[in-house]
C-alpha cells in the first residue's frame, strides 16, 4: 500500500518492499550460496597420500592399449591421510599451480560445486595459486579463451546450479591440430592440471587428453557429470567404484515433482493420459529412478524392451517347424499395443487416465528404428567422407534427403549387400514425416543420435491412439462403471439396477462393471434392449442408460510433456552439493598427488557419508569400441539400466500395484520438491539405495 500523500512512481520505486520484491535473490539463494559442504574426512587432515589399489581390476580393450600407451596402465588409486607425510608431497601440495577446468556436454546440477571444491582446496594450500575457466567448454581451451576464477565468482555459484559461470559446449576433441592446440593454451598458461567435468565424451576427451600431454607433465583429470546417469564404475570382482554421476539426483527428483503433480491432476481431472517423456540420452536410469519417486502407472525401461521376446509367435512358429526371428526385440507395434493393453486394463477399473514415463532413448531400444538409425548415420558419414560438403547441406528439404536414399536403394542394390535396400526405402517411407525427419537428425561433434530432437512421445502415441480405435471399434476399450454409481442412477429413474446389469454388463455382479462388447454404439444399444423385450422398436433408450453408455464409451486424451533441460538447470539436492563439493576436493588431491588419466570418483557413496572415500578411477580402463557416424571408435562404454540389479528387479514385481488396474486407490507417491535440507529420510536416488542392499 502507498503511504498517504506519496503517490510517486519515484516512491514507490524507493520503497523497501520493492526493493525487497524485484530483487535479484531471494532468501533460498542466500541460504544456498552461504551453505559450506560437508567435506570427506581425511580432507580435514592437512595432506593426503595416494595408493594404488591392484585388486580392482578391469578387461581391457585392446585398442585402448593401442592408442593410450601411456596411462593403459594406471591402477585405481585411493587417497588416504597419513600421520607421517613426506616432505615432498608437502612441498607438492604447498607449490603454486595453475589449473584449467572447463564444463563439457549437458549441463548437471553441482557442476559449480566441483569448481568451489577445487578453488578453495588449491588456494588453501597457496593463495597465489591460480584456476582458469575456459569459457564454453573445450572451444574455450582450443580457442584459449578462459577467465581467472576468483573468490567472488565462486561466492556468487556455490550450490547453485546449471553452469552459467564458464557455460558448456560439445565440441569433440579429435584431432591432432586440436590436440596441439590445447596444448598450446594449457602451457601459455603454465598450467600444471587441467579438469575436465563432464560425460561419457569428454571424459574420452580426457583419456586422449591425458596421453597427449603426458610428456608435457600436464595432468588431465576427469569428472563424472551427467543428469543421465550413465557413468557408473564397477571392477571386475563386482565392487562398485563409482556408484552414480553427479547431477542424476537432482535432475531425476525435478522431474519427478512434475511428473508427481501430473498423477494429481490426472486422478483429480480424470480424462487425461499424460505422458512424459524423460531425459536420458540410451540408458533408462532417469525412467527407472522417476518411477520409485512417483509410481507413475506405466514407466518403460528401455532396456528391458531390447531383451523382449515374444513367446507366442515362437510357439506359433514352432508348430510349423520354422524359426520367427521377429518374435526376439521389441518393435513399434509391439509397444505400442503393450502400452494399449495398459490402458485398456486401467479404462476397464474406470480409469480412463494415467500416466505414463517414456525414456527419450526408448528408440535405441526398438529393433527397426536402431537399424534405421545406424543404416542412415553410416550413409550419410559415407556421403560427408566422399564430398566437400555435408549432407544436411547438400540436402537441406526431407524431400532431397528422401531422394536420395530413394537413388541409393536403387543403385546400391546392383552391387552385393547395400547398406540401403528397397524394403528400408519402403518402410522407411511408410514412416510420417516428422519422424523420419527426426531419424535424420545430424548427429552431435561425439557421434550420438540427438534423440532429444525426435518427438518420440508422437510417434509412439500416434500409434497407441491408432489401436486403441480399433479396440473400441471391437468393444474391447471400454469404461467400467462403478456400480453404487450405477445403482444410484438406475434408482433415481425408478429402473431396476439388477435386472439392466445383466443385459448390460458382461460382469453384472461386480463392484466394476463393464459394458457387453457387443454394446459398441448407441445403435447396439437399442438392439440388445429390444432383443430383450425391455424397450419397442419404436422407443427411445431410456435416458439414464444412455448416461451410463456415454460413461462406458471411452474418449482418448492425452497431454504429453518432456522434462529434461528443466531438470538439467535445476539448483543440486543436499546430495548433489556435498558429492560434488567433495569431487573438487578429490580434483585437487589427485593432482597434488601427481595423478594423471584418471576420473575423480566418490567410493561408497550408497553408505553414509562418513564411509565415504575419494578414488581415482583409471579413464583409459573403461573404454571400449562403439559405433559412432558408422565407424568404430573409442570411447568410454555408457552404462546401461541392470536388469538384474536390485532396483530393476523390485519395479518388476511392485509395477503392477502401481498400474493400479483395478477399482482401488492409485498409488502414486509425493516426492516433493528438490529439497535443500538434510532434514529429509530420502537424501540420495532411490535406485542408488536399492542397488547397495546386500541379498548375497
Ligand atoms: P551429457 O551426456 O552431456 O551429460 O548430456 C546429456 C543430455 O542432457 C541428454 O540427456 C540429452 O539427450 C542430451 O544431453 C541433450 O543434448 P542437447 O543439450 O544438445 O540438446
Amino acid at each position: 500500500m502507498l503511504e498517504e500523500g506519496s503517490n510517486s512512481l519515484e516512491f514507490l520505486l524507493n520503497h523497501p518492499k520493492t526493493g525487497h520484491a524485484t530483487s535479484d535473490v531471494n532468501a533460498q539463494t542466500i541460504e544456498r550460496r552461504s551453505y559450506s559442504p560437508k567435506k570427506i574426512k581425511i580432507f580435514s587432515s592437512k595432506y593426503t597420500l595416494i595408493e594404488d589399489c591392484p585388486e580392482y581390476t578391469f578387461p581391457v580393450d585392446t585398442e585402448a592399449r593401442k592408442l593410450l600407451p601411456d596411462i593403459i596402465d594406471n591402477p585405481v588409486q585411493r587417497l588416504f591421510s597419513s600421520e607421517q607425510i613426506p616432505l615432498q608431497v608437502k612441498t607438492q601440495f604447498k607449490q603454486v599451480r595453475h589449473v584449467g577446468v572447463f564444463f563439457s556436454g549437458g549441463p548437471a546440477p553441482g557442476g559449480h560445486n566441483v569448481i568451489a571444491g577445487l578453488y578453495d582446496e588449491l588456494k588453501k594450500y597457496n593463495p597465489e595459486s591460480k584456476l582458469f575457466g575456459f569459457l564454453h567448454g573445450s572451444d574455450g581451451l582450443l580457442e584459449s579463451r578462459y577467465i581467472e576464477i576468483t573468490n567472488s565468482l565462486v561466492d556468487a555459484y556455490r550450490n547453485m546450479g546449471g553452469f552459467s559461470m564458464i557455460k558448456t559446449g560439445r565440441t569433440k576433441i579429435d584431432s591432432t591440430s586440436k590436440m596441439e592446440s590445447a596444448l598450446k593454451t594449457c602451457k601459455s598458461l603454465e598450467l600444471d592440471a587441467l579438469v575436465i567435468i563432464g560425460g561419457d565424451d569428454s571424459n574420452t576427451n580426457a583419456a586422449f587428453l591425458a596421453q597427449y600431454f603426458k610428456s608435457s607433465g600436464i595432468k588431465v583429470i576427469g569428472v563424472p557429470k551427467t543428469i543421465d546417469g550413465d557413468i557408473q564404475v564397477k571392477a571386475a570382482n563386482k565392487e562398485v567404484l563409482c556408484a552414480i554421476s553427479f547431477g542424476f539426483h537432482t535432475a531425476a527428483r525435478a522431474f519427478s515433482e512434475n511428473i508427481s503433480n501430473l498423477t494429481t491432476d490426472s486422478s483429480s481431472d480424470i480424462k487425461y493420459w499424460h505422458v512424459c517423456k524423460v531425459m536420458g540420452r540410451v540408458a533408462s536410469h532417469l525412467t527407472l529412478e522417476c518411477a520409485f519417486q512417483t509410481h507413475a502407472n506405466l514407466c518403460l525401461i528401455g532396456e528391458e524392451l531390447a531383451d523382449y521376446v515374444d513367446t507366442k509367435r515362437i510357439k506359433k512358429a514352432m508348430e510349423t517347424g520354422l524359426a520367427d526371428y521377429t518374435a526376439y526385440g521389441m518393435t513399434l507395434r509391439h509397444l505400442s499395443r503393450l502400452i494399449c493393453d495398459t490402458i485398456v486394463r486401467r479404462a476397464a477399473a474406470g480409469k480412463n487416465f494415467g500416466v505414463i514415463i517414456l525414456p527419450e532413448g526408448i528408440l535405441e531400444f526398438i529393433n527397426e528404428i536402431q537399424t534405421f538409425i545406424i543404416k542412415l548415420s553410416t550413409i550419410i558419414a559415407e556421403y560427408n567422407k566422399i564430398h566437400d560438403t555435408d549432407f544436411h547441406t547438400s540436402f537441406p528439404l526431407l524431400r532431397d534427403k528422401l531422394e536420395y536414399l530413394r537413388r541409393a536403394a536403387r543403385d546400391m542394390g546392383t552391387d552385393g549387400f547395400p547398406i540401403w535396400n528397397l524394403r528400408d526405402d519402403d518402410l522407411f517411407g511408410q514412416l510420417p514425416s516428422f519422424f523420419q525427419e527426426g531419424l535424420l537428425v545430424e548427429r552431435d561433434t561425439h557421434g550420438n543420435f540427438q534423440f532429444s530432437q525426435v518427438k518420440t512421445e508422437k510417434i509412439i502415441m500416434d500409434m497407441v491412439k491408432e489401436y486403441l480405435d480399433i479396440l473400441k471399434e471391437k468393444g474391447k476399450y471400454k469404461v467400467g462403471i462403478d456400480r453404487s454409481y450405477y445403482e444410484s442412477v438406475m434408482k433415481n429413474a425408478g429402473l431396476s439396477p439388477d435386472e439392466f446389469a445383466l443385459i448390460l454388463f458382461k460382469n453384472p455382479t461386480d463392484q466394476c462393471l463393464i459394458m457387453k462388447e457387443s454394446i459398441m454404439s448407441r445403435k447396439t444399444l437399442k438392439q440388445v434392449l429390444v432383443s430383450n423385450e425391455i424397450i419397442g422398436q419404436a422407443d427411445d433408450v431410456p435416458e439414464p442408460i444412455v448416461q451410463i453408455y456415454k460413461k462406458a464409451d471411452p474418449q482418448f486424451k492425452i497431454q504429453t510433456h518432456f522434462y529434461g533441460y528443466d531438470g538439467r538447470g535445476a539448483d543440486p539436492t543436499f546430495f548433489d552439493c556435498n558429492y560434488t563439493y567433495n569431487l573438487g576436493i578429490t580434483v585437487f588431491h589427485l593432482i597434488a598427488n601427481q595423478a594423471t588419466g584418471q576420473m575423480a570418483a566418490i567410493k561408497n557413496l550408497e553408505k553414509k557419508f562418513d564411509k565415504w572415500e575419494p578414488i581415482g578411477i583409471p579413464i583409459a580402463k573403461m573404454m571400449h569400441l562403439e559405433e559412432r557416424k558408422g565407424r568404430l571408435e573409442l570411447v568410454i562404454e555408457k552404462s546401461l539400466v541392470d536388469l538384474n540389479s536390485n532396483a530393476f528387479k523390485v519395479f518388476k514385481a511392485v509395477r503392477e500395484q502401481w498400474l493400479a488396474a483395478e477399482s482401488n486407490q492409485d498409488r502414486y507417491r509425493k516426492p516433493g520438491p528438490v529439497m535443500f535440507s538434510d532434514r529429509t529420510e530420502e537424501d540420495r536416488p532411490i535406485t542408488l539405495m536399492l542397488n547397495s542392499i546386500s541379498v548375497s
